[in-house]
């Protein structure tokens, strides 16, 4: 056993959140080494299926002219138009067929940053048996920050893979780590 399949264990779940092409660099709404978290999060997908623990991937899939968009007055450029390529997974994500994936951002009415926001997924984890959960992916301090911190009050232990996340900017990065920690949130780094 490596490493991280020794820190693995019934009772767990990995999430990785809106690891999209329109978050990396070359996308729609580019994060800085976005693509960076990819060949640290094929390691816990890897490890996770070998231990058979569900991996969960969730995608931010905006319907065209949301309400989140520059356009609308929004904070963001439009980005991960359902069914656009820049709203796919990125391509060297190595998904099992196994994964469950989590669609937000759908709402016309407002943004969804949280994985567990009206998307039922605390029920689903909660039916499987859950109680950790493993998070990584983007961004560290918009939505795996919101999911984390859901995560938390829906009364998960969360660890966050702190290399297996990029932030938007540094200092929302530093904010979000605060809070996370204020949450109780655990943070594991990929060796
Ligand atoms: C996100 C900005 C806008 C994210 C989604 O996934 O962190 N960030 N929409
Ligand atoms: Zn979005």
């Amino acid at each position: 056993m490596n490493n991280i399949e020794e820190s693995l264990r019934r009772g767990d779940a990995l999430l990785i959140v809106d690891v999209q092409k329109d978050f990396c660099p070359g996308g729609a709404l580019p994060i800085q080494d976005g693509d960076k978290v990819v060949p640290i999060l094929n390691r816990w997908i890897a490890a996770a299926v070998v231990k058979s623990l569900p991996i969960y991937a969730s995608r931010d899939w905006h319907p065209v002219g949301h309400i989140s968009f520059k356009e609308r007055c929004g904070p963001w450029p439009p980005h991960c138009i359902q069914d656009s390529d820049g709203a796919g997974f990125h391509a060297n994500l190595k998904l099992p067929k196994s994964v469950v994936k989590v669609t937000k951002g759908t709402r016309f009415d407002r943004d969804q940053n949280s994985v567990f926001d009206e998307t039922g997924l605390a029920e689903d984890l909660r039916k499987k048996g859950i109680k950790r959960l493993l998070v990584g992916g983007l961004a560290e301090d918009v939505c795996v920050l919101a999911t984390v911190l859901d995560g938390c009050r829906e009364g998960f232990e969360v660890t966050l893979i702190s290399d297996g996340t990029r932030p938007i900017s540094v200092p929302g990065s530093e904010k979000a780590r605060k809070k996370m920690l204020q949450s109780g949130v655990h943070f594991v780094t990929t060796n």
